[in-house]
C-alpha cells in the first residue's frame, strides 16, 4: 500500500461507511417486527410490562444474582444506586472512566475523590486507596473497564476492613466473569449499561444487579413502577422505567450474546496478531477476568516508539472512516464541573494523565469483520511507516 491511498492525503476513504467502536447490535428486521407486533397486540408500552419482567428474570439467571432491576440507562442506574445505598460525604472512584460514573455521584450530592489506575490494566489501583481515605469517605465505586474488572476480590476485603460501602460501575463488563462468577456478584450492587454501543443493547437501557433483597426493594421504589412491590420508604424517587420496546431489543441481544461475544473475541485476537510486531502500539487485555465480553480494543500509543502521537493517528484514521475514539479524554478530574474543584488531584493521578493522552479505541462489534481488522491494521502500519511525512504534512507530532 502506498501512502497516497490514505484519505488524508487525497485517496478515497478506506471504508464507504463510518466504522464505529460500539457493538451496535441490530436484530433481523423480521425478528424486530415480530417483537413490536407483540407490543402492539398487547397495547402496553411501559411500566414493568411482560417483556421487562421476562428480561429481569433472564438477567437474574444469566448473571447469577437474586435481583435485577431494569432501568432506562446506566447513568440513572448509578444515580439510583447512590441514593439507595444512602451514600454521603466522599466516594472514591477512578478518574479514568466515562464521565457518567462521577456525574451520578454529583447528582446524589456526593464529592467524588479520584483514584489513580494501574498502568498495565487501566483499572483502579487498589494500592493508591490508602492515601485517599479520610473520615468523610463512605464508599468506593469500582469501575470494571474494557470488558475486564478491577481487583474486585481485593476491593471487597479492603472495603470490609474499613467499614466502607462498595459498589460497581459495570457498564462495560456485561457477561464478564471473575473466577466462576459474574462481575455482578461483587459489592452491594453492580450497574450495567445496555446502550447501543454495549455488548447487550436495549438501544438505551441498563440494569442494577444485587443479592441484597432490601436494597433491591428500595431500588424498585426509586425506579418507580408497578413492579415496585411492597412500598419501601425512600426519600427520592425517579423515573427509571424501561419501556417494552427497549426490553424487546435487549431480549434479542441477550439471546445473541454468545455469538456476539465469540465474534468479538475472534476480532480481538485478530487485532492482537496483526498489531504485535508494530512498535509503540500496545494492546490492553481485559484484566482480572476469566471470561470477557471482548467488546473493547484499546491500545496505548507510545509517541516516540510509534513515531506519531495518538491524536494525529486518530485524525488520519477518522479520515479513512475508521472512527477510532480517545476514550477517555480528558480524565474526569479535568472535565467541566470537576476541574476547578479537583485541580490538585492531577498530581496524584499521574498514570491517569498519561493514559488519557495515549489510549485509543479501535472499531469492533457488529459492523466489523476479519477483513476489516486486516485493513485497519494495514492502514495503521502504513501510517507508521510514513509517520515522519505525515507528521510534517499535518504539522503535528
Ligand atoms: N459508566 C461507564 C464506564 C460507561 O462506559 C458508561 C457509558 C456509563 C457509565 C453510562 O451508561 P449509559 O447511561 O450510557 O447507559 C458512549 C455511550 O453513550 C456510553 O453509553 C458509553 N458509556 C460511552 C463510553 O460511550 P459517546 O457519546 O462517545 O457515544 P456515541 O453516541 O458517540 O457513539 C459511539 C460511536 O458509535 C460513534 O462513532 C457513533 C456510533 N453510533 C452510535 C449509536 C448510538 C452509531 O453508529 N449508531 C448508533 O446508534 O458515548
Amino acid at each position: 500500500m502506498k501512502k497516497e491511498t490514505l484519505a488524508i492525503l487525497g485517496g478515497g476513504a478506506a471504508f464507504d461507511k463510518p466504522l464505529p467502536v460500539g457493538q451496535l447490535y441490530f436484530p433481523s428486521w423480521d425478528r424486530y417486527k415480530s417483537a413490536m407486533h407483540g407490543i402492539f397486540q398487547r397495547k402496553y408500552y411501559t411500566n414493568q410490562g411482560p417483556l421487562v419482567q421476562e428480561l429481569e428474570h433472564k438477567l437474574e439467571r444469566f448473571l447469577g444474582v437474586k435481583n435485577v432491576i431494569c432501568v432506562t440507562n446506566g447513568t440513572i442506574g448509578l444515580m439510583m444506586a447512590s441514593e439507595a445505598m444512602m451514600l454521603s460525604g466522599k466516594v472514591i472512584l477512578p478518574s479514568f472512566t466515562f464521565i457518567a460514573s462521577a456525574q451520578a455521584l454529583a447528582w446524589a450530592g456526593i464529592d467524588p475523590v479520584f483514584c489513580d489506575i494501574d498502568p498495565n490494566t487501566h483499572q483502579l489501583d487498589v494500592d493508591k486507596l490508602d492515601a485517599l481515605i479520610d473520615n468523610d469517605v463512605t464508599a468506593i465505586m469500582g469501575v470494571n473497564l474494557w470488558g475486564g474488572a478491577c481487583d474486585t476480590v481485593r476491593l471487597e476485603k479492603y472495603a470490609q476492613a474499613r467499614n466502607l460501602k462498595l459498589f460497581f460501575d459495570s457498564a462495560q463488563a456485561f457477561g464478564s466473569m471473575v473466577g466462576e462468577t459474574s462481575v455482578a456478584n461483587f459489592g452491594s450492587v453492580s450497574v450495567f449499561s445496555f446502550h447501543a454501543t454495549k455488548v447487550v443493547s436495549a438501544t438505551e437501557g441498563g440494569c442494577l444487579a444485587t443479592n441484597d433483597d432490601a436494597l433491591a426493594a428500595k431500588l424498585r421504589n426509586i425506579r418507580s413502577s408497578y413492579g415496585a412491590g411492597a412500598p419501601v420508604p425512600v426519600v427520592k424517587t425517579s423515573n427509571g422505567r424501561m419501556s417494552e420496546a427497549q426490553a424487546a431489543i435487549a431480549l434479542m441481544s441477550l439471546e445473541d450474546f454468545p455469538q456476539n461475544q465469540s465474534k468479538n473475541e475472534m476480532l480481538f485476537n485478530k487485532y492482537k496478531k496483526c498489531l504485535k510486531d508494530l512498535p509503540g502500539i500496545e494492546l490492553i487485555h481485559p484484566a482480572g477476568v476469566t471470561f470477557s465480553n471482548y467488546q473493547y480494543v484499546v491500545c496505548e500509543i507510545d509517541e516516540k516508539a510509534f513515531g506519531m502521537g495518538r491524536d494525529t493517528l486518530l485524525t488520519i484514521l477518522n479520515a479513512d472512516n475508521i472512527i477510532a475514539r480517545r476514550y477517555f479524554y480528558p480524565g474526569v478530574h479535568r472535565s467541566v464541573g470537576f476541574e476547578s474543584k479537583y485541580q490538585q488531584d492531577a498530581n496524584s493521578l499521574t498514570v491517569t494523565e498519561e493514559v488519557c493522552e495515549s489510549a485509543i479505541q479501535f472499531p469492533i462489534g457488529a459492523l466489523v469483520d476479519e477483513s476489516a481488522v486486516d485493513k485497519i491494521c494495514g492502514i495503521i502500519a502504513l501510517i507508521q511507516e510514513n509517520s515522519e511525512y505525515l507528521n510534517a504534512f499535518l504539522g503535528g507530532g
